[in-house]
Protein backbone atom coordinates (compact mmCIF):
# COMPACT_ATOMS: atom_id res chain seq x y z
CA UNK A 1 0.00 0.00 0.00
CA UNK A 2 1.35 3.39 -1.10
CA UNK A 3 2.38 5.78 2.25
CA UNK A 4 0.25 8.90 2.92
CA UNK A 5 3.64 10.36 2.42
CA UNK A 6 4.27 8.36 -1.38
CA UNK A 7 0.40 9.43 -2.17
CA UNK A 8 1.57 13.36 -1.46
CA UNK A 9 4.37 13.21 -3.31
CA UNK A 10 2.41 11.92 -6.31
CA UNK A 11 -0.23 14.53 -5.82
CA UNK A 12 2.72 17.26 -5.56
CA UNK A 13 1.96 19.66 -8.33
CA UNK A 14 5.90 20.80 -8.06
CA UNK A 15 8.58 20.13 -10.40
CA UNK A 16 11.45 20.69 -8.44
CA UNK A 17 10.95 17.82 -5.75
CA UNK A 18 12.75 19.82 -3.87
CA UNK A 19 13.93 18.85 0.20
CA UNK A 20 14.61 22.54 1.79
CA UNK A 21 17.04 20.92 4.09
CA UNK A 22 16.62 20.67 7.89
CA UNK A 23 13.96 17.86 6.27
CA UNK A 24 11.65 19.74 5.02
CA UNK A 25 10.06 18.73 1.77
CA UNK A 26 8.68 21.41 0.14
CA UNK A 27 6.39 19.20 -2.42
CA UNK A 28 4.50 17.43 0.63
CA UNK A 29 3.83 20.51 2.18
CA UNK A 30 2.70 22.25 -1.20
CA UNK A 31 0.39 19.19 -1.44
CA UNK A 32 -0.74 19.32 2.12
CA UNK A 33 -1.88 22.96 2.11
CA UNK A 34 -3.27 22.78 -1.17
CA UNK A 35 -5.27 19.89 -0.43
CA UNK A 36 -6.66 21.82 2.94
CA UNK A 37 -7.65 24.96 1.01
CA UNK A 38 -9.33 22.48 -2.14
CA UNK A 39 -11.50 21.09 0.80
CA UNK A 40 -12.58 24.77 2.38
CA UNK A 41 -13.47 26.06 -1.20
CA UNK A 42 -15.56 22.94 -2.36
CA UNK A 43 -17.35 24.01 0.87
CA UNK A 44 -17.74 27.76 0.20
CA UNK A 45 -20.16 27.86 -2.22
CA UNK A 46 -23.37 25.77 -2.67
CA UNK A 47 -25.34 25.49 -5.73
CA UNK A 48 -28.59 27.24 -5.04
CA UNK A 49 -31.37 29.71 -6.98
CA UNK A 50 -30.41 31.18 -9.67
CA UNK A 51 -27.88 27.94 -10.36
CA UNK A 52 -26.34 29.13 -13.08
CA UNK A 53 -24.41 32.03 -11.40
CA UNK A 54 -23.93 29.82 -8.96
CA UNK A 55 -22.28 26.91 -11.28
CA UNK A 56 -20.63 29.33 -12.92
CA UNK A 57 -18.72 30.51 -9.79
CA UNK A 58 -17.92 27.26 -8.70
CA UNK A 59 -16.49 26.39 -12.76
CA UNK A 60 -13.62 28.51 -12.02
CA UNK A 61 -12.98 28.33 -8.49
CA UNK A 62 -12.78 24.76 -8.08
CA UNK A 63 -10.54 24.27 -11.89
CA UNK A 64 -7.12 23.59 -9.89
CA UNK A 65 -4.38 26.28 -10.29
CA UNK A 66 -1.28 26.13 -7.47
CA UNK A 67 -3.83 27.80 -5.03
CA UNK A 68 -0.59 29.85 -4.41
CA UNK A 69 -2.13 32.88 -2.78
CA UNK A 70 -4.09 30.98 0.06
CA UNK A 71 -1.47 28.61 0.90
CA UNK A 72 0.93 32.12 1.45
CA UNK A 73 -1.85 33.34 3.89
CA UNK A 74 -1.74 30.21 5.85
CA UNK A 75 2.03 30.12 6.04
CA UNK A 76 2.68 33.74 7.27
CA UNK A 77 -0.05 33.47 9.93
CA UNK A 78 1.35 29.55 11.41
CA UNK A 79 4.61 31.55 10.94
CA UNK A 80 3.20 34.85 13.24
CA UNK A 81 1.99 31.88 15.66
CA UNK A 82 -1.67 31.86 14.34
CA UNK A 83 -3.49 28.68 13.43
CA UNK A 84 -4.94 27.12 9.68
CA UNK A 85 -8.30 27.43 10.93
CA UNK A 86 -7.72 31.41 11.71
CA UNK A 87 -6.70 32.02 8.35
CA UNK A 88 -8.78 29.60 6.08
CA UNK A 89 -11.57 31.70 5.58
CA UNK A 90 -9.21 34.59 4.40
CA UNK A 91 -7.11 32.15 2.66
CA UNK A 92 -10.20 30.86 0.20
CA UNK A 93 -11.18 34.59 -0.05
CA UNK A 94 -7.90 35.34 -1.69
CA UNK A 95 -8.72 32.13 -4.05
CA UNK A 96 -12.36 33.54 -4.62
CA UNK A 97 -10.72 37.37 -5.75
CA UNK A 98 -7.45 35.65 -7.93
CA UNK A 99 -9.81 33.42 -9.74
CA UNK A 100 -12.54 36.33 -10.48
CA UNK A 101 -9.46 38.52 -11.90
CA UNK A 102 -8.89 35.49 -14.14
CA UNK A 103 -12.06 35.14 -15.51
CA UNK A 104 -12.12 39.05 -16.28
CA UNK A 105 -8.98 39.04 -17.54
CA UNK A 106 -9.77 36.19 -20.64
CA UNK A 107 -13.00 37.88 -21.44
CA UNK A 108 -13.02 39.14 -25.17
CA UNK A 109 -12.85 42.85 -23.97
CA UNK A 110 -9.37 41.90 -21.96
CA UNK A 111 -7.40 39.07 -23.18
CA UNK A 112 -9.84 37.42 -24.64
CA UNK A 113 -8.41 33.46 -24.06
CA UNK A 114 -10.35 30.47 -24.71
CA UNK A 115 -8.20 28.10 -22.11
CA UNK A 116 -7.33 28.59 -18.50
CA UNK A 117 -5.78 25.98 -15.88
CA UNK A 118 -6.15 23.55 -18.63
CA UNK A 119 -10.09 24.36 -19.29
CA UNK A 120 -12.44 25.57 -21.39
CA UNK A 121 -12.54 29.96 -19.70
CA UNK A 122 -15.76 30.74 -18.12
CA UNK A 123 -17.13 32.91 -20.40
CA UNK A 124 -16.50 30.15 -23.18
CA UNK A 125 -18.71 28.03 -21.37
CA UNK A 126 -21.14 30.12 -19.68
CA UNK A 127 -21.27 33.26 -21.96
CA UNK A 128 -19.87 36.39 -21.73
CA UNK A 129 -22.76 37.85 -19.46
CA UNK A 130 -22.65 34.98 -16.93
CA UNK A 131 -18.85 35.12 -16.79
CA UNK A 132 -18.77 38.67 -16.03
CA UNK A 133 -21.36 38.58 -13.14
CA UNK A 134 -19.99 35.03 -11.84
CA UNK A 135 -17.08 37.51 -11.51
CA UNK A 136 -18.77 39.98 -9.43
CA UNK A 137 -20.50 37.23 -7.25
CA UNK A 138 -17.29 35.74 -6.36
CA UNK A 139 -15.01 39.43 -5.31
CA UNK A 140 -18.48 40.65 -3.38
CA UNK A 141 -18.44 36.82 -1.56
CA UNK A 142 -14.67 36.75 -1.19
CA UNK A 143 -15.54 40.21 1.66
CA UNK A 144 -18.50 38.56 2.96
CA UNK A 145 -16.96 35.21 3.71
CA UNK A 146 -13.84 36.77 5.60
CA UNK A 147 -16.17 38.58 7.97
CA UNK A 148 -18.93 35.79 8.45
CA UNK A 149 -16.41 32.77 8.51
CA UNK A 150 -13.56 34.02 10.51
CA UNK A 151 -13.39 32.71 14.25
CA UNK A 152 -10.31 33.48 16.97
CA UNK A 153 -9.38 36.75 15.54
CA UNK A 154 -10.07 40.48 16.73
CA UNK A 155 -12.46 42.12 14.69
CA UNK A 156 -9.93 45.22 14.64
CA UNK A 157 -7.31 43.18 12.57
CA UNK A 158 -9.96 41.46 10.43
CA UNK A 159 -10.79 45.31 9.65
CA UNK A 160 -7.27 45.79 8.59
CA UNK A 161 -7.62 42.31 6.37
CA UNK A 162 -10.63 43.47 4.86
CA UNK A 163 -9.12 47.22 4.00
CA UNK A 164 -5.66 44.74 2.56
CA UNK A 165 -7.71 42.86 0.34
CA UNK A 166 -10.01 46.53 -0.72
CA UNK A 167 -6.99 48.04 -1.76
CA UNK A 168 -5.29 44.81 -3.54
CA UNK A 169 -7.93 44.36 -5.91
CA UNK A 170 -9.10 48.44 -6.55
CA UNK A 171 -7.95 51.17 -8.68
CA UNK A 172 -4.54 50.90 -6.17
CA UNK A 173 -3.95 47.21 -6.81
CA UNK A 174 -5.11 45.07 -9.48
CA UNK A 175 -7.83 47.23 -11.53
CA UNK A 176 -5.21 49.78 -11.70
CA UNK A 177 -2.77 47.71 -12.92
CA UNK A 178 -4.72 46.12 -15.61
CA UNK A 179 -5.92 49.44 -16.93
CA UNK A 180 -2.36 50.41 -17.85
CA UNK A 181 -1.70 47.04 -19.47
CA UNK A 182 -4.67 47.58 -21.95
CA UNK A 183 -3.51 51.19 -22.53
CA UNK A 184 -0.27 49.68 -23.40
CA UNK A 185 -1.32 47.05 -25.62
CA UNK A 186 0.36 47.43 -29.02
CA UNK A 187 2.70 50.06 -27.87
CA UNK A 188 6.43 49.42 -28.76
CA UNK A 189 7.74 51.79 -26.39
CA UNK A 190 6.57 50.52 -23.10
CA UNK A 191 9.14 51.77 -20.35
CA UNK A 192 10.74 49.70 -18.26
CA UNK A 193 9.25 51.43 -15.29
CA UNK A 194 5.86 51.31 -16.84
CA UNK A 195 5.76 47.35 -16.72
CA UNK A 196 7.11 47.42 -13.32
CA UNK A 197 3.85 49.25 -12.73
CA UNK A 198 1.38 47.45 -14.02
CA UNK A 199 2.90 44.28 -12.44
CA UNK A 200 3.29 45.29 -9.03
CA UNK A 201 -0.41 46.39 -9.06
CA UNK A 202 -1.65 43.37 -11.59
CA UNK A 203 0.64 40.75 -9.55
CA UNK A 204 2.42 41.58 -6.95
CA UNK A 205 -0.61 43.48 -4.94
CA UNK A 206 -2.43 40.53 -4.61
CA UNK A 207 0.42 38.21 -3.45
CA UNK A 208 1.45 40.81 -1.34
CA UNK A 209 -2.30 41.35 0.52
CA UNK A 210 -2.05 37.53 0.42
CA UNK A 211 1.34 37.41 2.21
CA UNK A 212 0.67 40.58 4.84
CA UNK A 213 -3.13 39.04 5.63
CA UNK A 214 -2.05 35.97 7.33
CA UNK A 215 0.27 37.72 9.32
CA UNK A 216 -2.08 40.63 10.79
CA UNK A 217 -4.72 37.77 11.52
CA UNK A 218 -2.40 36.44 13.75
CA UNK A 219 -1.58 40.17 16.00
CA UNK A 220 2.07 40.60 13.89
CA UNK A 221 3.82 43.03 15.19
CA UNK A 222 4.17 46.38 12.54
CA UNK A 223 7.82 45.28 11.69
CA UNK A 224 6.89 41.83 10.91
CA UNK A 225 4.58 43.41 8.81
CA UNK A 226 7.14 45.43 7.19
CA UNK A 227 9.54 42.47 6.74
CA UNK A 228 6.85 40.08 5.26
CA UNK A 229 5.69 42.70 2.91
CA UNK A 230 9.52 43.49 1.52
CA UNK A 231 9.38 39.35 1.19
CA UNK A 232 6.42 39.84 -0.53
CA UNK A 233 7.32 42.51 -3.02
CA UNK A 234 10.25 40.29 -4.06
CA UNK A 235 8.33 37.44 -4.93
CA UNK A 236 5.45 39.37 -6.72
CA UNK A 237 8.24 40.37 -9.25
CA UNK A 238 9.91 37.59 -9.50
CA UNK A 239 6.95 35.66 -10.15
CA UNK A 240 5.62 37.62 -12.91
CA UNK A 241 9.51 37.52 -14.50
CA UNK A 242 9.04 34.13 -14.45
CA UNK A 243 5.37 34.08 -15.34
CA UNK A 244 6.97 36.12 -18.87
CA UNK A 245 9.61 33.21 -19.41
CA UNK A 246 7.13 30.55 -19.21
CA UNK A 247 5.10 32.45 -21.79
CA UNK A 248 7.97 31.64 -24.01
CA UNK A 249 9.35 28.54 -22.89
CA UNK A 250 6.42 26.48 -21.70
CA UNK A 251 3.81 24.66 -23.88
CA UNK A 252 0.02 25.00 -23.51
CA UNK A 253 -0.17 21.71 -21.80
CA UNK A 254 2.25 22.85 -18.81
CA UNK A 255 0.79 26.23 -18.81
CA UNK A 256 -3.61 24.95 -19.24
CA UNK A 257 -3.48 28.14 -21.42
CA UNK A 258 -2.18 29.59 -24.36
CA UNK A 259 1.10 29.36 -24.27
CA UNK A 260 3.41 32.18 -26.78
CA UNK A 261 0.98 34.92 -26.65
CA UNK A 262 2.85 37.66 -25.22
CA UNK A 263 4.95 37.49 -28.46
CA UNK A 264 2.27 36.79 -30.86
CA UNK A 265 0.55 40.23 -29.28
CA UNK A 266 4.18 42.13 -29.22
CA UNK A 267 3.61 42.83 -25.91
CA UNK A 268 6.68 44.13 -24.00
CA UNK A 269 7.81 41.51 -21.53
CA UNK A 270 10.23 41.44 -18.81
CA UNK A 271 12.43 38.64 -21.57
CA UNK A 272 12.38 41.27 -24.03
CA UNK A 273 14.15 44.23 -22.00
CA UNK A 274 16.42 41.37 -20.88
CA UNK A 275 16.25 38.02 -22.77
CA UNK A 276 15.10 34.79 -21.26
CA UNK A 277 18.66 34.23 -19.34
CA UNK A 278 19.26 37.29 -17.74
CA UNK A 279 14.89 37.54 -16.87
CA UNK A 280 15.79 34.38 -14.91
CA UNK A 281 18.90 35.41 -13.12
CA UNK A 282 16.94 38.64 -12.19
CA UNK A 283 13.84 36.69 -11.36
CA UNK A 284 16.52 34.44 -8.67
CA UNK A 285 18.26 37.72 -7.28
CA UNK A 286 14.39 38.97 -6.20
CA UNK A 287 14.26 35.13 -4.59
CA UNK A 288 17.19 35.61 -2.89
CA UNK A 289 16.43 39.13 -1.82
CA UNK A 290 12.82 37.74 -0.40
CA UNK A 291 14.67 34.55 1.31
CA UNK A 292 16.81 36.95 3.37
CA UNK A 293 14.02 38.92 4.60
CA UNK A 294 12.71 35.30 6.21
CA UNK A 295 15.87 34.14 7.53
CA UNK A 296 15.84 36.03 10.53
CA UNK A 297 12.96 33.75 11.54
CA UNK A 298 15.14 30.72 11.50
CA UNK A 299 13.64 27.21 10.85
CA UNK A 300 9.87 28.96 10.88
CA UNK A 301 10.79 31.06 7.98
CA UNK A 302 11.70 27.49 5.93
CA UNK A 303 8.02 27.49 4.41
CA UNK A 304 8.42 31.07 2.99
CA UNK A 305 11.79 30.79 1.78
CA UNK A 306 11.09 27.22 -0.29
CA UNK A 307 8.18 29.20 -1.55
CA UNK A 308 10.39 31.47 -3.25
CA UNK A 309 12.67 29.31 -4.61
CA UNK A 310 9.14 27.16 -6.09
CA UNK A 311 8.49 30.37 -7.60
CA UNK A 312 11.54 30.93 -9.77
CA UNK A 313 11.78 27.03 -10.54
CA UNK A 314 8.30 26.41 -11.09
CA UNK A 315 7.21 25.15 -14.59
CA UNK A 316 3.68 26.63 -14.92
C1 LIG B 1 -10.09 42.63 -9.48
C2 LIG B 1 -12.23 43.94 -9.73
C3 LIG B 1 -11.13 43.22 -10.36
C4 LIG B 1 -11.10 43.09 -11.70
C5 LIG B 1 -10.09 42.35 -12.42
C6 LIG B 1 -8.80 41.53 -15.02
C7 LIG B 1 -8.22 42.28 -13.89
C8 LIG B 1 -9.10 43.20 -13.14
C9 LIG B 1 -6.93 42.13 -13.51
C10 LIG B 1 -6.01 41.16 -14.13
C11 LIG B 1 -5.29 40.43 -13.05
C12 LIG B 1 -4.47 39.31 -13.58
C13 LIG B 1 -5.14 38.26 -14.40
C14 LIG B 1 -3.17 39.25 -13.29
C15 LIG B 1 -2.28 38.14 -13.70
C16 LIG B 1 -1.79 37.46 -12.46
C17 LIG B 1 -1.17 36.14 -12.76
C18 LIG B 1 0.27 36.09 -13.02
C19 LIG B 1 -1.95 35.05 -12.76
C20 LIG B 1 -1.50 33.69 -12.83
O1 LIG B 1 -1.44 33.23 -11.50
P1 LIG B 1 -1.07 31.75 -11.11
O2 LIG B 1 0.09 31.29 -11.94
O3 LIG B 1 -2.36 30.97 -11.60
O4 LIG B 1 -0.91 31.67 -9.64
P2 LIG B 1 -3.04 29.66 -10.95
O5 LIG B 1 -3.94 29.17 -12.04
O6 LIG B 1 -1.95 28.69 -10.59
O7 LIG B 1 -3.80 30.14 -9.76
Amino acid sequence: MTSTRDQRTVLADTSPDVDQGIGFDLAAYLTDRRLLVEAALESSIKVIHPETVYEAMRYSLLAGGKRLRPILCLATCELMGGTIDMAMPTACALEMIHTMSLIHDDLPAMDNDDYRRGKLTNHKVFGEDVAILAGDGLLAYAFEFVVTQTQGVPAEQLLQVIARMGRAVGAAGLVGGQVVDLACEGKTDVSLEMLNFIHTHKTAALLEASVVSGAILAGASETDVQRLTHYAENIGLAFQIVDDVLDITATQEELGKTAGKDLLAKKVTYPSFWGVEESRQRARQLTDAAKAEVAPYGEKGIPLAAIADFITTRTH
